[in-house]
């Protein structure tokens, strides 16, 4: 809102002798379109748009902004609270778990855990999905999740995220291995949080990406960007450079030429940040098949997936191999793919190398 204030002698003591010496002329413009957006109310303007919505979906992304604001709390004073190191057991990736992996999957699974509209959880820390309600108990939604990607990175102060997906439960399937593994385009919605130099929201449903930012003194996610659109283009590649010799001979072809062409790499070893930094200013990430991963390092379901739902919905590709990430149909919870994905023309260039 702008109030323009004007003061002159003159106008108030025309209306009022008792105050001659100082005059207020108040004009008042009130701007409603700059109105603060926090993540609930656009949450709730999103399924107002949907008249068959029954509020259950925004109970879901409301349980997630809660678990996403205690695991902000919990990174930023990580040191001080003794929280940074190993949990000291290894995860069914066979990955050392850290102490915040674990607070934070209690984070999620304790605030989610509690929403009626949920059926099933799924997490990168867990070897098995959660059932919460089966078949006519409820619960509309399955959620998949990785609670804290990057978090060996988290004793070096490099930003970590939360990624998270949407899919519909179908009660009929009695296994919950079946019923999460859908291909990414069934997704209801997606998003990540990054906790970074701030902490950031970033949601897709079915109208486009939005960014919210964490205010701490109030503890709302307020929207900064509705409609989010990446760039079409942006010299820049973000891979692990280091295991180049063991990619498919197109990705090297496709480096070598990059080398020759101006291009920047960026790489910071953190999913979402690095993601993130391409959703903002364009370029293309990838993590092809490797010797030490042959079907790619990072998981279909809770990574990859929900990654190329929101950078396809701004505007962007996003590819495992020769077929779209969408499409991709998972047979395991776990299943790691290979991923290509960014901006359109640059994803595009990439392609070129690898037919
Ligand atoms: P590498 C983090 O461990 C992660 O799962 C992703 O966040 C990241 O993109 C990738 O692995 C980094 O893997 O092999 O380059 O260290």
């Amino acid at each position: 809102m702008a109030v323009l204030w004007s003061a002159s002698v003159k106008t108030l003591a025309r209306h009022d002798s008792r105050t001659p010496d100082v005059e207020i002329r108040m004009t008042t413009r009130h701007d409603f379109s700059e109105n603060l957006m926090s993540l609930q109310s656009h949450i709730l303007l999103e399924e107002a748009k949907h008249p068959r919505a029954s509020g259950d979906f925004t109970w879901i992304v409301s349980a997630i902004s809660l678990a996403a604001k205690s695991i902000a709390n919990q990174v930023r004073r990580a040191r001080l609270s003794g929280s940074i190191g190993q949990f000291g057991e290894t995860n069914v990736q066979g990955e050392e778990q850290q102490k915040l992996d674990v607070i934070a999957n209690e984070a999620i699974m304790r605030c989610l855990g509690t929403r009626a509209s949920v059926a099933v959880l799924a997490s990168e820390e867990d070897d098995e999905p959660t059932i919460l309600r089966k078949g006519s108990e409820g619960g509309k939604y399955c959620v998949l999740f990785d609670p804290l990607d990057g978090s060996s990175n988290l004793d070096t102060g490099v930003g970590v995220g939360t990624i998270f997906s949407i899919l519909r439960n179908d009660p009929n399937i009695p296994d919950a291995q079946t019923t999460v593994c859908q291909p990414g385009s069934k997704q209801v919605a997606a998003g990540y949080i990054l906790y970074g130099s701030s902490t950031i929201f970033v949601l897709t449903t079915d109208s486009g990406v939005a960014l919210f930012e964490l205010d701490p003194y109030i503890g709302s996610f307020l929207l900064v960007k509705d409609n989010l659109r990446i760039p079409t283009a942006n010299k820049v590649y973000s891979v692990n450079e280091a295991y180049a010799s063991s990619f498919p001979q197109g990705y090297q072809n496709y480096l070598a030429w990059a080398h020759q062409n101006g291009y920047s790499s960026r790489y910071i070893g953190s999913m979402v940040a690095d993601v993130h930094r391409i959703l903002l200013t364009g370029g293309v990430f990838m993590y092809p098949p490797t010797k030490k991963n042959p079907e790619g390092k990072l998981r279909y379901l809770y990574e990859a997936s929900p990654m190329a739902f929101i950078i396809e919905r701004a505007g962007g590709l996003a590819y495992s191999g020769a077929i779209p990430t969408l499409e991709h149909l998972p047979q395991r919870v776990h299943e790691r793919v290979p991923v290509l994905m960014g901006s359109r023309d640059e994803v595009t260039k990439v392609r070129e190398f690898l037919r």
